[in-house]
């Protein structure tokens, strides 16, 4: 198949899960064609099947705001003619899919039929998309796509309960390809991290406020005061100060290290004893995932889709939005047992092969049959 892929380029799930769905398209023989505004931050472009169009906006001084949306619909025509792409398959509602609903109207004056398949992220429902100011326009794109997914069954729940949906919603997980994380741990990248006799507990994200930062430190404060360990924070965003400001006033400053942006978070997730993700909302949880296909069982909340990610009692625990008691004591339980700790990070481990790109790939490439022979 001929298939477009629209995303985010940013570190954000949504573009990775687009990025890597479209590599590995591409590596099975479909021709696959990016429209982003740039690279995404996975992509490479290198490998032969994929095809990379930039979403270029020209930015004029009348306009507060550039129209992003036009943009798209323009490019996604012209290419959708001149590669005739089968379909199109858009990350992140907002506003692809309407950018998308738009251009299959153009293709249609033309006598060319594009069947559009929409995902839904997470945001794109429960923080931007149920807005007033968006939602009419995010529920007729939603209803107007062929094919609607959402990357949880919470998330489907969420969408079915902020919108009137008269499409039907395929919930298909996000995935994992196992065969990039061998089982060894890297040894030399935790001893950078660590004392020997230290564990390591992680949190990557991109430090936005729904992932709740403030938790991640107040937990590790207790668990520091039980278990000898280091706290590793991956990524960087707009609630840094506020963690440095908590880390400053916890005195824990000797034990937390921030990586800010890391581009080997492979070596890092494996050099892990446990993840940890607070988070207010979460869809689906691509990072707690990561962590569990590196064997680190993960600590979170009970937000949305985690529940379904993170099995409790069993890869880990799952405790309430903002209970770092609980957390911090459902950490030490893991972490002051070695023998409970292998056995949680085995199971973590069994739960990302669940994941696997080898089982969650066939229902897109099936998805997508199925929008042609409509
Ligand atoms: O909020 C983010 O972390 C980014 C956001 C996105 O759309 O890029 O992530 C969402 O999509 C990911 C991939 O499907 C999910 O794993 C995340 O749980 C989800 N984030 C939220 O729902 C907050």
């Amino acid at each position: 198949m001929k298939i477009g892929i629209v995303c985010y380029p940013t570190y954000g799930g949504s573009g990775i899960v687009a990025t890597e769905l479209g590599m590995d398209l591409a590596e099975k023989g479909h021709e696959v064609h990016f429209f982003s505004t740039n690279v995404p931050a996975r992509l490479n472009i290198k490998l032969p099947n994929i095809f990379f169009h930039r979403i270029h906006v020209e930015t004029y001084p009348l306009f507060q705001y550039q129209p992003y949306d036009l943009a798209l619909s323009t490019i996604l025509y012209e290419k959708v003619l001149q590669y005739q792409l089968d379909l199109v398959h858009v990350h992140y509602a907002i506003p692809h899919a309407y950018a998308a609903y738009f251009t299959k109207q153009m293709l249609a004056q033309k006598g060319y039929h594009l069947p559009i398949v929409t995902t839904l992220h997470g945001t794109d429902i429960t923080l931007v998309g149920k807005h007033p100011v968006y939602k009419t326009a995010v529920e007729f794109s939603i209803n107007q796509s062929d094919v609607v997914t959402s990357v949880s069954e919470s998330l489907k729940q969420d969408t079915l309960k902020a919108f009137e949906i008269t499409n039907d919603i395929k919930v298909v997980y996000n995935f994992i390809d196992n065969e990039q994380f061998l089982p060894e741990k890297c040894v030399c990248c935790r001893n950078d991290l660590a004392e020997p006799n230290e564990k390591v507990i992680l949190h990557t994200s991109n430090l936005r406020k729904v992932k709740r930062i403030q938790d991640v430190i107040s937990a590790f404060n207790i668990i520091q005061k039980t278990i000898p360990s280091k706290l590793i924070i991956a990524g960087e965003g707009p609630e840094w100060e506020l963690a440095d400001q908590l880390i400053q006033e916890y005195g824990i400053q000797d034990k937390v290290k921030s990586l800010g942006m890391v581009s080997d978070l492979q070596d890092v997730l494996k050099a892990a004893d446990l993840f940890i993700l607070p988070s207010e909302q979460e869809s689906f949880g691509l990072a707690a995932l990561e962590a569990m296909a590196a064997n680190v069982p993960v600590i979170s909340s009970n937000a949305g889709g985690l529940p379904e990610v993170n099995i409790d009692g069993v890869t880990g625990f799952v405790c309430p939005v903002g209970d770092v008691e609980m957390m911090a004591e459902k950490a030490i339980y893991i972490l002051e047992d070695e023998a409970r700790l292998l056995q949680f990070s085995t199971n973590a481990k069994e739960q990302a092969i669940r994941f696997d790109k080898k089982n969650i790939l066939p229902q897109y490439e099936d998805l997508y049959r199925k929008t042609l022979k409509k």
